[in-house]
């Protein structure tokens, strides 16, 4: 092996002074025989600074920096309320038994291999996932109309779609609620769009801005790409009615719009899968084109499995496999093919009647549980005399509620009741337990009336 050469030919003093010292360190040191290879970069200090010295350190991530803070809390009370995942009364992460069952089913197959997936994925899982989000007797469908491509949960679908876009569409600019997923703005400048906002909720009445919503699309340049939350919109809790999305998919189409559905939460919003699937199927009927990214972390309790689909609803068959045919560009270079288990277990689950129906009640038992927490967090405020108007508590549909508490309040009740929450004063219902709702009551109350 070659030792690290500089020839006094080379450069600058610094160089000089390192190859002495190279020099020195090969004859003098027992380590450095003729045998070991040194590689460094001949401008870095050699027993001095990292070549990264210079990296500063990054702040947490306001969502999973929460859970981060959470586990370094010793206190036996501390409770987690800051990354949307569901947890049982107990305060238990649950698996769905219909996926254990699936997942032994898979077990005791021996023929089952691990080979490489195609790069769009499980192909069972792609048709299943296609037909969950569009209902089976969709038109779109049964015309070969829809590509879907298996990607990593609802993020990676994310970024792949938007790394599509940001490739083969004629308009850059993405429109996504204020406020919004705080990873949505991150995913799409990676991905080569430019964001801009569009308003979506009114803190005044806690509710939707439509008025603002309308203006702001109204305004948006013709074909821009525009994110729609399909359910459960977070962190808001606040959803259009039927009605009102009926009015957003007219003017998005009058005016070329790209609507760009993330769903997350199907299922979780109203316990049906059908009913928070609307939205989507609302703007498929009219034979528009749409993108989807699915996630099966919330409904079907994957999180770590990261099991997610991007379908892209486009004019005809043959526009759809071309598409197809640029996702798998986009795909391979960046993780090459999906992985096979998380997709397997919901291929299973899908495919066979009894056990779709299974998912179905035990999906609609975490969902009504969610539901019932904001009933009791709501009576607990009101049996203390918390001043403000909490009706928004039970309003709100899906996985949060979105408080209202600023984040000094916020700061208060990590500090004092060790409860933990995005500082945008987010709570994630589903981690609330009975057990624990008269806690977090106890310290909003503290934090409303002793803080003002
Ligand atoms: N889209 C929305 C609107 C989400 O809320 C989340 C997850 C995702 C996509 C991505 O989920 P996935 O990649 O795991 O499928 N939001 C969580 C978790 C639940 C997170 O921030 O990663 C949240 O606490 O907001």
């Amino acid at each position: 092996m070659r030792r690290p050469e500089f020839t006094s030919s080379s450069s600058s003093p610094t160089d000089r002074r390192l190859s002495v010292l190279v020099r020195h360190l090969a004859t003098s040191s027992p380590v450095m025989d003729s045998q070991t290879t040194v590689t460094f970069s001949p401008t870095s200090g050699f027993h001095g600074d990292s070549v990264f010295s210079h990296v500063v350190r990054a702040p947490e991530d306001p969502i999973l920096g929460v859970t981060v803070a959470y586990n370094k809390d010793p206190s036996p009370v501390k409770l987690n309320l800051g990354v949307g995942a569901y947890r049982t009364e107990e305060g238990k992460p649950l698996v769905l038994n219909v996926v254990r069952k699936a997942e032994q089913m898979l077990v005791n197959d021996r023929s089952r291999v691990k080979e490489y997936l195609p790069i769009v994925g499980l192909a069972e899982f792609n048709k299943l996932s296609a037909k969950l989000i569009f209902g089976a007797d969709s038109p779109a469908i049964r015309e070969n109309r829809v590509t879907t491509v298996q990607c990593l949960s609802g993020t990676g679908s994310l970024r792949v779609g938007a790394e599509f876009l940001a490739r083969h569409y004629h308009q850059r600019s993405i429109y996504i609620p204020q406020p919004t997923w705080g990873n949505h703005p991150k995913i799409f400048t990676l991905s080569g769009l430019s964001v801009k906002t569009y308003r979506y909720y009114d803190p005044a009445t806690r509710g939707l801005n439509f008025q603002g919503l309308l203006e702001d699309l109204g305004s948006a340049p013709s074909g821009s790409i525009v994110l729609l939350h399909a359910c459960a919109h977070n962190p808001t809790g606040v959803d259009p009615t039927l009605e009102q999305w009926e009015q957003i998919r007219q003017l998005m189409r009058s005016k070329a719009l790209l609507p760009f559905f993330d769903s997350a939460y199907q299922g979780f919003a109203s316990g049906s899968l059908d009913a928070d699937a609307m939205s989507v199927r609302m703007f498929v009927a009219d034979g528009g084109e749409c993108f989807v990214a699915q996630s099966y972390a919330k409904n079907m309790g994957l999180y770590g499995e990261r099991v997610g689909a991007l379908s892209v609803v486009c004019k005809t068959a043959d526009v759809a496999s071309k598409v197809e045919s640029q996702l798998k560009l986009v795909i391979r270079p960046m993780f090459s093919n999906p992985p096979i288990h998380g997709a397997s277990i919901v291929a299973t689950i899908l495919k066979d009647r009894n056990m779709y129906n299974e998912w179905t009640i035990e999906l609609k038992a975490m969902a009504d549980r969610i539901i019932s927490m904001r009933q009791k967090l709501f009576d607990a405020l009101r049996a203390r005399g918390t001043p403000g108007d909490w009706s928004h508590i039970i309003k709100q549909i899906g996985m949060f509620t979105f408080t209202g508490l600023n984040s000094e309040q916020v700061a208060f009740m990590t500090r004092e009741y060790h409860i933990y929450m995005t500082s945008d004063g987010r709570i994630s219902m589903a981690g609330l337990s009975s057990k624990t709702v008269p806690h977090l009551a106890d310290a909003i109350h503290a934090a409303v009336t002793g803080m003002s």
